[in-house]
């Protein structure tokens, strides 16, 4: 409330060692036999219980379970006795903001299907930063936690709740991605100021479902009121949803609708609030599962739907049953729960048309999917010349000639480039047949590629389409991208997709810690612990130019005879003394990287061919001469120089640098976040995995967030309430007046406390002082309870 914020601005407190800034424990605060508290065990992440007995250091508890564990003081910490059974909508509303108390809160609030949960923080803004000024002042930022229901909970996503959340202040209604929406949209029609909402969470957290939430919503806020029959802008930006989906998502065993790209959305507006323009922007599409899938994965959407399209579709393709397809085949799984595939390839041939892409174009684009099909089952045998390849069988055969159809190339051609390369030497060209593996490698290159530039063009397709409003002064940027990654294999991907989290957590950390900093370097008040959390160093060493790790990268691909063994030698030696970097005991090849997140050890194998983005001359002439334009088209012809050679170009330099104009885009904006939370990896609804919960909410940085609240005063208590709960401290305090911030103010005096602040309506206290004062309040219970007892023994 905007008295909270006057008050925080005009009274900045000293800022404390980090110890102290993260719930207190038992050895810092006075917990009895009988106090109610946490203590973190290895199996089930966090215990409750009572405190039974107290020796020294160590505390015997018996727990809710059943069962009794001893614990030393630093590992316990109070429980809120008073907590209400549904939870809280807001953490900052828990009497304890500790790990156990965040947590236990998520999951109350679960078990009610309530899967929203605000955690404000308080962030200092300059507006002098941007084109005009208003100064500077507080107010509270916020992140909303979404935990997956795995379940429609149709209250949630209808026009109804749209319309509630409509111009209503943040917290007043429960917490929801529509109520983040509008306080974004409304933040640029008031201030005139550009803003971003960032969601991430790990695989199958919802992060696709609450990004197209927002969406929604800002199309219904910045729709026109006419019924225009023409397509809308919002309409061709909610459409372009399903689109991107068929072709950029696919079942993988985290998620049945995993999005194999990163996407950021910028929705721009006009002077009145309406959506006057969109742009895409995608990130790093997986290309290897259009060759490559496991079992029981799929491949993208798209080719399910095209072999369940209406048979003069399927005639025309000469497709059929999946199962006849290499790309399809290797894994068991067809078909999804609650999917229909034939349903899907009308609906997104509909979201085609309305994003503005022609049926003359939709043609074309599943004959190229259907001609990857048939590519993938072109199979090779040994030629007639030693170490060479051809068409395996008649099969091979039909399959290469129908690519060559659906592609519109000639046949011969298309054949020569899957079987042979022509090698440039200074005055000659060699023609050098490849053994039926290297074959098939190359037939794999050429449908990869393919399958990305028809990507590409759809992406640009549906850019152009929905046109760019040039004189658009603001705009709400969604960004969906994949979150932190850390599997028992890691690669180049999971590499490149943890370098974003870095970036963005740095981003993150720069928005609400640096700027504090600033704040508070101004008004001369010790601020010490930045240090502690700033992520620079890994970021450099990630990426710096020279000598970070991409860099290295680069230069291993570009040295003809590097191997992934001399690649790997090289950060050994060049990161020797790097405190986030080691080689792990007995590996070889790999090397550990500390993210902010965890620790992640990654598999150099495959680092210098995923690095790699190179058309393969041969396949770039033989589609470029396609008579099928939108085919050609996808592989325009490049100036005489670079296209005589596969030329190297790096895919970690070129997504570092997408990255960095991602960044200088949202540090333009006033950023909101959402942190999406899977419950369960069995994707069931009513699961809360407590385990794996804590493990998101601490590589999301959703704790480290949360700390940065008790950096201020994590603890507010309304007067009233908080009279009511300590009144028994100094019960004279309350005869005296009747005023409450005077009862609040001479209670507080009495029991001592240090630091806290009285604000209009609340009293806010520092990290670990309501303990402090539960603990207080437990003793005097305690006595009147045992001189309540003396006296019923002495009745008796
Ligand atoms: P992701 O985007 O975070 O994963 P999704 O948004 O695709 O995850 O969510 C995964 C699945 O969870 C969805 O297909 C829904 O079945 C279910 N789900 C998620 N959010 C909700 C919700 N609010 N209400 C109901 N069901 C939901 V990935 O794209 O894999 O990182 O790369
Ligand atoms: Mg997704």
């Amino acid at each position: 409330s905007l008295s909270d914020e006057s008050f925080l601005s005009s009274s900045l407190g000293i800022i404390y060692s980090l110890d102290e800034l993260w719930g207190a424990h038992a050895g810092q605060v006075d917990l009895a036999v009988g106090s109610l508290v946490w203590t973190e065990d290895p199996e089930v992440t966090w215990l409750d219980g009572e405190v039974e007995e107290v020796n020294n250091e160590e505390f015997k508890i018996y727990c809710t379970s059943g069962k009794t564990v001893v614990a030393k003081a630093s590992n316990v910490y109070p429980k809120d006795a008073e907590f209400p059974p549904s939870g809280v909508d807001d953490m900052t509303k828990l009497a304890y903001l500790h790990e156990p108390g965040v947590l236990y809160n998520l999951k109350c609030r679960y078990d009610i299907n309530e899967i929203y949960v605000n955690a404000s923080y308080h962030c200092y803004y300059f507006m002098q930063l941007y084109s005009f000024s208003f100064g500077s002042g507080t107010y509270t930022g916020n992140i909303l936690i979404a935990v997956n229901p795995f379940r429609r909970l149709p209250h949630l996503y209808d026009n109804h709740m749209m319309e509630q959340y409509k111009g209503a202040a943040l917290g007043e209604l429960s917490p929801h991605p529509f109520a983040l929406a509008d306080s974004a949209y409304r933040l640029m029609i008031n201030e005139g100021i550009s803003q971003s909402i960032l969601v991430s969470g790990e695989s199958g957290a919802g992060k696709t479902e609450s990004t197209k939430m927002l969406m929604q919503y800002l199309a219904h806020m910045g729709g026109r009121t006419t019924t225009e029959k023409k397509r809308s802008v919002e309409q061709q930006v909610l459409e372009s949803n399903p689109v991107l989906e068929a072709f950029g998502n696919a079942k993988t065993v985290r998620n049945n609708n995993s999005s194999r790209f990163g996407k950021f959305v910028e929705i721009q507006f006009d002077q009145r609030g309406r959506i006057s323009g969109a742009a895409i922007r995608t990130y790093l599409l997986e290309r290897s599962r259009v060759c490559q899938v496991s079992d029981p994965e799929r491949n993208y959407h798209c080719f399910y739907m095209l072999c369940a399209a209406p048979t003069k579709d399927i005639e025309k393709y000469k497709l059929g049953n999946p199962r006849t397809f290499h790309y399809l085949n290797q894994s068991n799984c067809y078909e999804l729960d609650g999917v229909d595939d034939s349903k899907e390839y009308v609906a997104t041939r509909r979201a085609m048309d309305v994003v503005g892409i022609g049926s003359g174009d939709q043609d074309a684009i599943f004959r190229v999917v259907a001609a990857i099909l048939h590519l993938g089952n072109v199979e090779f045998a040994k030629g007639e010349e030693p170490d060479s390849s051809e068409p395996k069988d008649d099969k091979s055969q039909f399959h290469l000639k129908t690519v060559a159809e659906l592609l519109m190339c000639d046949e011969k051609s298309l054949e020569d480039s899957l079987c042979k390369r022509v090698i440039m030497t200074r005055d000659e060209s060699i023609t050098k047949c490849l053994d039926p593996n290297s074959a098939a490698v190359n037939r794999d290159a050429l449908a990869k590629i393919v399958y990305s530039r028809l990507f590409d063009w759809l992406v640009n397709k549906i850019n152009y389409s929905i046109g760019q409003d040039p004189n658009s002064k603001t705009l709400i940027g969604v960004l969906d991208i994949y979150g932190f990654e850390s599997f028992k294999t890691n690669s180049f991907e999971q590499f490149c997709i943890n370098l974003t989290n870095e970036k963005l957590q740095q981003h993150f950390n720069q928005h609400v810690f640096k700027m504090e900093q600033e704040e508070y370097t101004r008004e001369e008040i010790d601020w010490s612990y930045i240090d502690f959390i700033d992520n620079q160093d890994v970021l450099d060493l990630l990426e710096k130019k020279p000598g970070g790790i991409i860099a290295l990268l680069d230069e291993a691909c570009m040295f003809p005879r590097s191997t992934y063994e001399t690649f790997a030698e090289k950060l050994y030696q060049t990161f020797k003394e790097h405190k986030r970097f080691s080689k792990p005991k007995l590996a070889r090849t790999d090397f550990t990287i500390s993210h902010y997140a965890g620790d992640v050890t990654y598999q150099t194998e495959f680092f210098l061919d995923k690095n790699k983005d190179y058309v393969v001359a041969e396949h770039q002439a033989l589609l470029s001469a396609s008579r099928c334009p939108f085919v050609s088209a996808l592989f325009p012809t490049l100036p005489e120089e670079s296209s005589k050679s596969s030329k190297f170009s790096s895919i970690g330099s070129r997504f570092k640098q997408q990255l960095q104009a991602l960044l200088e885009t949202l540090s333009a904006t006033e950023p909101h976040y959402i942190r999406c939370v899977k419950p369960n990896n069995v994707l069931k609804p009513g699961i809360f995995d407590n385990s794996n919960v804590l493990h998101q909410l601490r590589c999301g940085g959703v704790m480290e967030a949360i700390r940065i609240s008790c950096a201020g005063y994590p603890t507010r208590k309304p007067f009233h309430e908080f009279l009511t709960r300590f009144r028994i401290l100094a019960p004279n305090a309350l005869d005296v007046s009747h005023d409450e911030v005077i009862a609040c103010k001479r209670l507080l005096e009495k029991v001592n406390l240090k630091g806290y602040q009285i604000g209009k309506t609340k009293v806010f206290l520092r990290a670990g002082q309501m303990a402090e004062l539960d603990a207080q309040r437990k003793e005097v219970l305690g006595r009147s309870a045992s001189i309540i007892q003396r006296k019923v023994c002495s009745y008796s």
